[in-house]
């Protein structure tokens, strides 16, 4: 599990170098946005289960078939275990976000996740809409301009946007 700082350590130990000025540079630049990395992850986690309860009723109801008999999500059980891995994937795009960097996400959550899906025929296109429609809640909620410090966050949004992303793409 790689963090922005260890993930550039690691790759220059592989080739016995020291530090770039360029990596430095990215590394200096990424602690001093820091609190609005912070403050992101804050958010989207105090908001956890409005971001899943929100994704998940959207999805049934572009996708109502899910939730009728024979549906993947139909009875409580399936519908547990459907809001729960909904929480499970916004968890590990948290970690991913505070890390700055993908593989406690990649390592720990999506490897194997789209032959689970498979194993248990679990709809892998319906999962990613799912998640796609937490990155825009999630997002949303991490972009308010309201009662924040005014910064420009695109380019930590843009990041978000691509945890997100690789994990709808993981099970798509
Ligand atoms: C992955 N999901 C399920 C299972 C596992 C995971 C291992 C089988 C065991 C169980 O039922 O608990 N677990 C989950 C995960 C990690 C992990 C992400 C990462 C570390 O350890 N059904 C739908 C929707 C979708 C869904 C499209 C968006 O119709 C999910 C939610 N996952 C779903 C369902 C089951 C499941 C299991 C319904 C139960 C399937 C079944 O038992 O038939």
């Amino acid at each position: 599990m790689f963090d922005a700082f260890t993930r550039v350590v690691s790759q220059a130990d592989a080739r016995g170098e020291y530090l770039t000025n360029s990596q430095i540079d990215g590394l200096n630049a990424m602690v001093a946005d820091s609190f609005k990395r912070m403050d992101a992850v804050n958010r989207i986690t105090s908001n956890v289960s409005t971001i899943v309860a929100n994704a998940a009723r959207s999805l049934f109801a572009d996708q109502p078939q899910l939730i009728t008999p024979g549906g993947n999500a139909y009875t409580s059980r399936r519908m547990a275990a459907c809001l729960r891995d909904m929480e499970i994937v916004l968890r590990y795009v948290t970690y991913a976000i505070f890390s700055g960097d993908a593989s406690v996400l990649e390592d720990r959550c999506l490897n194997g996740l789209r032959e689970t899906y498979l194993a248990l025929g679990v709809p892998g296109a319906s999962v990613a809409e799912g998640v796609s429609k937490m990155k825009d809640a999630a997002i949303a909620i991490a972009n308010d301009r309201g009662n924040i410090t005014q910064g420009d966050c695109s380019s930590l949004m843009a990041e978000i946007a691509t945890y997100f992303d690789r994990a709808a793409a993981a099970v798509a």
